[in-house]
C-alpha cells in the first residue's frame, strides 16, 4: 500500500522556533561596528572599542517597534498604560575565518547565534585607517563570504553528527520510527554539503519543516543585510560597495533585505539635543535608518501584533504570523483561550476613517470573528469569552 499522503495545509508552518520571545542577533566579522550599532539601536552603552573581539559575551536589549498606528491609538485614547511591541536584539562577538573549528573566540559564540532567530548581517563599507580590520582591506563581500561559510560549516558539522547517530539506529538498527527524520537529514545534507547552499534556500515541505524546527540550523535563519557606511556616503546615498553587495545578495540570498546605515551618523544624532537633531536632518536631507531596521527585523522574525485599545491601556500583543483568534486571545490570558467565544475585530484603518469605535460599529466595520479567524497585523480586537460564570469580554471597564 502506498504511504498515506498527508495533505499540505493551506498555510505552511513557519521555519524557526515557536513562540513570541524571539531575538535578532547581530553578526559580522570583528571590529565592523556591531556594538556601536547595538548601542545606537537600543540606546545602550556596551563596550565598542577599536580592537577586534571587544565583545565576548553577548549583550541583549530590547527596543520598541515604531508604529504610527500604535502612536495614533495612544493619541486617541490617552491611556494610563502604553505597551508597544518590542524587538529583542543581541550583540554577538565577531566571527572570523575558521570560527567553526575554534578560531578567534572559538565555537562559543556560534551557540550565541544559535539562540537567535533572525540575523542582522552587519558589514563594514566605511574606510577609516584608524579602525583596524582583521582581514586588512575593507571588503564587505569577502566578509559576507566568510560569515556565510562559517555558518554553513557549523551546520555541516552538527548535521553530520546527527546523521551519524541516526545511521546507527535507522540503518543498522532498523528503527522505523526515526526513518522520516533520517531521510530528511539526508536531504538536508544534499543541500548543505553537496550543493554548499544554506538550508533556507530550499523549498521544504510541511513534514520536513517539522524536522528542521527540531534542529534549528544556523543557515535556516532569515537574514537582513546592514551595510555600515561613512556618514558622508550615507548622506549622499552613494558607496562603491552597495551595488556589489546587492548583487551578492541577489545571487546568494535572494529576497533578503539590504539596508544601508551609518553607525557614525546615528551616533551623532543620538548625542544631539532634539532641536539640533531636527535641524541637522533637514540640512542633510536625511533620516535615521534605525526605524526601518527595527521594522524589517521584526518582519523577518515573522512576528506581528494585534492591539487592545481603550482608556486604560493601549497594548500591542505579539503573535506569530498565522495565529488564529483563540490562540491570540490566549496571549492575554489562558482563560480567554479556554472560554473563547468570538473576537470582535476592527481594522485599524476603519477605526481611523470612521473616527470612533461607535462609528465603526455603525458602519458595520466591527466584525465578529470565530475560532478560525487568522489574526492580521494591526487588528484591534475585543475578545468575548466564557469564564464559567457567564459571558465576559476583554474590554477593561
Ligand atoms: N568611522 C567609523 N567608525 C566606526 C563606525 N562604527 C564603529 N566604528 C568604530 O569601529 C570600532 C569598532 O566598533 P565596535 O562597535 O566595537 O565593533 P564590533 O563589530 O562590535 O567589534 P567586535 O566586538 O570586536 O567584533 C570602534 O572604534 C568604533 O568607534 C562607523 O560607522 N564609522
Ligand atoms: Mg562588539
Amino acid at each position: 500500500m502506498p504511504p498515506k499522503k498527508v495533505p499540505e495545509p493551506e498555510r505552511k508552518p513557519l521555519i524557526g522556533r515557536v513562540g513570541t520571545n524571539l531575538r535578532v542577533g547581530i553578526v559580522g566579522v570583528p571590529n565592523v561596528g556591531k556594538s556601536t550599532f547595538f548601542n545606537v539601536l537600543t540606546k545602550s552603552a556596551v563596550a565598542a572599542e577599536n580592537f577586534p573581539f571587544c565583545t565576548i559575551d553577548p549583550n541583549e536589549s530590547r527596543v520598541p517597534v515604531p508604529d504610527t498606528r500604535y502612536d495614533y491609538l495612544c493619541d486617541y485614547f490617552k491611556p494610563a498604560s502604553k505597551v508597544p511591541a518590542f524587538l529583542n536584539v543581541v550583540d554577538i562577538a565577531g566571527l572570523v575565518k575558521g570560527a567553526s573549528e575554534g578560531q578567534g573566540l572559538g565555537n562559543a559564540f556560534l551557540s550565541h547565534i544559535s539562540a537567535c532567530d533572525t540575523l542582522f548581517h552587519l558589514c563594514r563599507a566605511f574606510e577609516d585607517d584608524d579602525v583596524t580590520h582583521v582581514e586588512g582591506e575593507v571588503d564587505p563581500i569577502r566578509d559576507l563570504e566568510i560569515i556565510g561559510e562559517e555558518l554553513r560549516l557549523k551546520d555541516e558539522d552538527a548535521l553530520m553528527k546527527k546523521l551519524e547517530n541516526l545511521e546507527r539506529t535507522v540503518v543498522r538498527g532498523n528503527d522505523k520510527k526515526m526513518k522520516p527524520e533520517y531521510d530528511t537529514l539526508v536531504k538536508i545534507k544534499g543541500v548543505l554539503v553537496d550543493d554548499k547552499k544554506h538550508i533556507r534556500f530550499h523549498d521544504w515541505n510541511v513534514n520536513e519543516i517539522e524536522i528542521l524546527n527540531k534542529h534549528l540550523f544556523l543557515t535556516s535563519k532569515p537574514a537582513i543585510y546592514l551595510v555600515n557606511l561613512a556618514e558622508k556616503d550615507y548622506i549622499k546615498k552613494k558607496n562603491k560597495w552597495l551595488i556589489k553587495i546587492k548583487e551578492w545578495i541577489d545571487k546568494n540570498d535572494p529576497g533578503s533585505v539590504l539596508i544601508p546605515f551609518s553607525g557614525a551618523f546615528e551616533f551623532k544624532l543620538l548625542e544631539m539635543e532634539e532641536d539640533e537633531r531636527k535641524k541637522y536632518l533637514e540640512e542633510t536631507k536625511t533620516t535615521s535608518a534605525l526605524d526601518k531596521i527595527i521594522v524589517q527585523g521584526y518582519k523577518a522574525l515573522q512576528l506581528e501584533y494585534f492591539f487592545t485599545a481603550g482608556h486604560d491601556e493601549v497594548k500591542a500583543w505579539i503573535i506569530q504570523k498565522g495565529t488564529k483568534a483563540p490562540q491570540a486571545a490566549g496571549r492575554i490570558h489562558t482563560d480567554f483561550e479556554k472560554g473563547f467565544i468570538m473576537a470582535e475585530v476592527m481594522k485599524f484603518i476603519d477605526f481611523k476613517e470612521e473616527g470612533s469605535e461607535t462609528a465603526a460599529k455603525a458602519a458595520g466595520k466591527y466584525r465578529q470573528q470565530g475560532r478560525n479567524y487568522v489574526v492580521e497585523d494591526g487588528d484591534i480586537i475585543f475578545f468575548k469569552f466564557n469564564a464559567g460564570a457567564g459571558l465576559k469580554d476583554s474590554k477593561k471597564k
